[in-house]
């Protein structure tokens, strides 16, 4: 039963309480967000007219069940046990808010009371859930993933794409949709061309149920159904609820988009009148009116005490981004010395952390019986059972989403993604959920998932198929991105990642999986940390990824010409290693050229560059080179590929340039 009852079975009288705190609740904030001056900043999305669904969904569920809400969430954030006090200071965004302020109204997180959280990217929280359910299967919790949304996300990719991902792994997922009849300010009939929103799950071979979803009575019996069957593996069921939304989309809307009559038949269907009803029917009056008027008490006092809270403090704004970086693991140098290629390098260390870490899975697109189209996942379904290394639908966004709900749940999932251009249809997942978790909740939750994937042109790669994409990853703080360019780091930065505490993106290369490379396995250490592959002291060449080695190539043909140039290879983009790149700078005597596979605007390069004129202006002896592709959508033919992908040769000239006259020297 829901932590906010206080007996056992739901009766009309506690259905009635607990909903009306969920109405008095709103009231109070759209009071305090339209005073003036407002007391309240920033959109507020209210549940008035929905408040039955949560507090029947809460009755059919057990503590320990997950729960993912929609947006429009405080019903089931004070029905999953949210204080009043705490939710209330949230929307005040005061530092005892249950997410100190960082959250607001609509992405209240906390997972620790099973409150997966409310999701501000509408019908996003459905992959979520299907990872808690996968999370809950594997660890044999028998936990459910209850998850909330409008009839507008039935029209959303992200979440076909998890009931896709729940109903093919039979997930325990029931899925609650609240269709108050508008997706913001267009009704759902224009969107959606037929009445029963449950017949769009029908198509996954899922059971589907409408019911009143004014009636906290009606919503739990079908919730007990759907979550019974959850229980007992048959996989998820959807739950739609008629409900009826009764304080516009928000609270600065004046719904003059909304037809009087479609108002006034909201009203008419308004759950609270009828939930007192029924609680008079049962109760006497007197038990009625102390119900309200403990509502209304703890309503004024969790106002009175959230309004004199504190705000949080402005010096602690960039807290909990990341997790500390903990110090390199010990290791031991020289053992096991084995000749690998890259692509076995990384099978290697997906082997040895399915078998150190019982929480770690392995899934994506045909990485299981088939071992990946790469070959990278060979033989590991085999040898740790389809249970852990598993084929999943073509659902980026479900396999990214799923990869957020199990490491939520404790779980260290390692995902791949077949080719980083496909990660383009998913990046909501990463960048707006994962990369979010530990920042929201101040550090009491994380979002440990490590996502690989591989990128760049090869010969014949189309546009879609060859793009270098780390600079739109590292440009999210909250990310891990790191590039292994050799065996031993493709084996080394993905058990780093792995180890790591937040979420990981190791971005490989396609072009050198066949590379081969002695490979030390005991050779482990913490994410972040460039590597100086070369020393030279007239110039010094900083890349990642492919360039590495065109520019170990220019640097041994600059080398018989006498050029001493050093070689940084930066490994990781975020944690960026900016004392050696400082170091790898004077070493140099200030010339510097940048060099990577990706297009030149926006690329990271840029971002290197910039950080040396901040912090090294004084030590450049020339201003600082790039040389990556243009910017120009890569063609397959293999003669345009190499016309435009930096060569050993074209940074010889680069580097000779820069060296020759360094005060004349710029951009090729
Ligand atoms: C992916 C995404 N697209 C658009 C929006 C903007 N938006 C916020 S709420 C909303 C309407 C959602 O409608 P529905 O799912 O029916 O939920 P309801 O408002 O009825 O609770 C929209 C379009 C968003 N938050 N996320």
């Amino acid at each position: 039963m829901s932590v906010a009852t206080e007996l056992d079975v739901l009766t009309p009288l506690l259905a009635y309480r607990r909903m009306l705190v969920i109405r008095r609740f709103e009231e109070r904030c759209l009071e305090l967000s339209t005073a003036t001056p407002p007391a309240m900043a920033g959109s507020l999305h209210f549940c008035a007219g929905q408040e039955a669904i949560p507090v029947g969904a809460m009755d059919a569920l057990t503590d320990d069940d997950r729960v993912v809400a929609t947006y429009r969430g405080h019903g089931w954030a004070l029905e999953r046990g949210i204080g009043v006090e705490e939710l209330l200071a949230e929307c005040l965004h005061r530092s005892s808010g249950i997410n100190g302020g960082r959250a607001g109204s609509p992405y209240v997180m906390a997972p620790w009371l099973g409150f997966v959280g409310e999701n501000s990217i509408v019908g996003a929280g459905v992959p979520i859930a299907a990872g808690c359910a996968l999370a809950s299967v594997f660890l044999g919790t028998g936990r459910i993933a209850v998850v909330s949304f409008g009839d507008g996300a039935v029209n959303q990719g992200a979440l076909h794409e998890g009931i896709a991902f729940a109903a093919a792994r039979r997930l325990p997922v029931v899925l609650v949709c609240e269709n108050n009849g508008w997706s913001e300010m267009t009704p759902i009939s224009e969107t959606v061309p037929f009445p029963r929103l449950a017949d769009r799950a029908t198509g996954y071979g899922i059971p589907a149920v409408t019911v009143d979803g004014c009636d906290p009575f009606a919503v739990r019996d079908a919730i007990t159904d759907a979550a019974t069957r959850a229980r007992r593996g048959e996989g998820p069921s959807f739950v739609e609820c008629d409900a009826v939304r009764l304080m516009a989309h928000y609270n600065r809307d004046i719904e003059h988009y909304r037809p009087a009559d479609d108002l006034e038949a909201a009203r008419a269907r308004d759950p609270i009148p009828r939930a007192r009803a029924a609680a008079e029917a049962s109760s006497s009056a007197a038990e009625v009116a102390t119900v309200e008027r403990e509502v209304q008490e703890l309503i004024d006092t969790a106002t009175e005490r959230a309004l004199a809270a504190p705000r949080p403090e402005r010096s602690t704004a960039r807290d909990h981004v990341s997790a500390a970086i903990p110090s390199t693991p010990e290791r031991a140098p020289g053992i096991g010395l084995e000749s690998l290629t890259f692509g076995q390098a990384v099978n290697r260390a997906l082997g040895n952390e399915l078998e150190s870490r019982p929480e770690v899975l392995v899934f994506g697109e045909d990485v299981g019986a088939a071992g990946g189209i790469f070959g990278v996942t060979r033989g590991l379904q085999k040898r740790f059972g389809a249970e852990r290394v598993f084929d999943t639908p073509i659902s980026e966004s479900a396999i990214l989403g799923a990869a957020v709900g199990a490491s939520l749940e404790g779980l260290r999932p390692i995902v791949e993604v077949m080719w980083a251009d496909f990660l383009l249809v998913a990046l909501d997942q990463l960048v707006n959920q994962a990369a979010n978790v530990r920042y929201v909740t101040s550090g009491r939750a994380s979002a440990p998932l490590v996502v690989r994937t591989q990128q760049g042109a090869t010969p014949g790669s189309c546009a879609q198929h060859s793009q270098s994409l780390e600079a739109l990853l590292a440009h999210i703080p909250g990310l891990r991105v790191g590039l292994p360019a050799t065996p031993q780091d493709a084996y080394s930065m993905l058990r780093a990642a792995v180890a790591d505490d937040d979420p990981c993106v190791i971005i490989e290369s396609r072009s050198l999986y066949m590379i081969e490379g002695e490979v030390d396995e005991e050779m482990l250490e913490s994410v972040g940390g460039a590597r100086m592959r070369r020393a030279g002291a007239d110039a010094v060449i900083i890349t990642w990824g492919t360039m590495l080695h065109r520019s170990l190539e220019a640097a041994s043909l600059l080398a018989s010409e006498g050029i001493e140039v050093g070689v940084l290879d930066l490994r990781w983009l975020a944690p960026l290693d900016e004392s050696a790149i400082a170091a790898a700078v004077r070493a140099a005597h200030g010339r510097v050229i940048v060099v990577h596979e990706a297009n030149r605007t926006g690329g990271f390069g840029a971002e290197i560059a910039a950080g040396i004129a901040e912090h090294l202006l004084y030590e450049l002896d020339a201003p600082i080179m790039r040389l990556a592709t243009p910017d120009v959508r890569m063609p397959a033919a293999p003669e345009l590929q190499a016309a435009l992908i930096p060569t050993a040769e074209a940074i010889v000239k680069c580097v000779r340039q820069l060296v020759e006259s360094p005060s004349d020297s710029g951009a090729p």
